[in-house]
């Protein structure tokens, strides 16, 4: 009795393999990019306070969030409490404990930022200045500004779209002020200590739902690419998601 597999057999058998190992292909890349896209960091939902009229006569609903920049990874509760938690980068300046924000759809939305890090100077002076948000200013220790001096910047958020034609955009800039090395020394001496900081207070009215990010543009980086190496290449210290909802 014939019991070899057909030509025909063979070649469907054939088929069938090359069918199963594309799956198991489309599979497996499908399956690293959502692990590549995936969001390990936290998500801040703003608060609503409120209601507010702002300028243009229009009552908005008024949102708020609050995050605060660090000198290092461990105080800034972004990545673990320990030394070797923070992914063997304890020197690592962060914005932290969030850097993935969730803000509501046509709304005023407050943010509050408390900075804690050292700086000198900008690579270029436009990120000094305040752009985007209501008034054209930001607070800073209770005092309105439109910019800061180009070296006296530690970090900067910088809010902007993702290449679409289809969505709102949205740009915000706001320099955060350094420390000067006085109010640095007691944390440079004891890292648990830090100093008291300043406050930075600005705020923005959002426009249709959509994907945005946020950088730094200070040179905190490394010194390769004139300071934009390491930390700022990196999702999560110096960058993070800001995602406009539907209400
Ligand atoms: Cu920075």
């Amino acid at each position: 009795m014939e019991t070899s597999t057909t030509p025909q057999a063979k070649k469907s058998i054939g088929a069938l393999v090359a069918i199963v190992l594309g799956i198991g292909v489309v599979a497996g890349v499908g399956f690293t990019l959502h692990k590549v896209s995936a969001d390990p960091q936290p998500k801040l939902y703003a608060t609503k306070i409120g209601t507010i009229v702002a300028a243009d006569g229009k009552t908005y609903n008024h949102y708020t969030i609050a995050d605060s920049v660090y000198a290092d990874p461990i105080n800034s509760k972004a990545h673990g409490t320990c030394a070797t938690c923070d992914g063997g980068h304890p020197s690592w300046p962060s914005y932290g404990p969030y850097t993935d924000f969730v803000l509501p759809a046509h709304s005023y939305v407050t943010v509050t930022l408390t900075v804690y890090d050292g700086g000198i100077k900008l690579n270029t002076p436009y990120f000094a200045s305040i752009v985007g948000t209501v008034g054209g200013t930001a607070n800073f220790d209770g005092v309105d500004k439109t910019n800061l001096a180009p070296d006296g910047v530690e970090h900067t958020f910088t809010l902007h779209g993702l290449p679409t034609s289809t969505q709102d955009p949205l740009f915000v800039n706001v320099p955060l002020p350094m420390n000067t090395d006085a109010e640095m020394k007691a944390y440079n001496a004891d890292p648990t200590k830090l100093p008291i900081g300043h406050k930075v207070t600005f705020s923005f009215i959002t426009q249709g739902a959509g994907h945005y990010v946020w950088n730094c543009e200070y040179p905190c980086g490394d010194s390769t690419y004139q300071g934009f190496g390491a930390v700022m290449g990196q999702l999560g210290y110096m960058s993070g998601k800001v995602t406009v909802v539907n209400g």
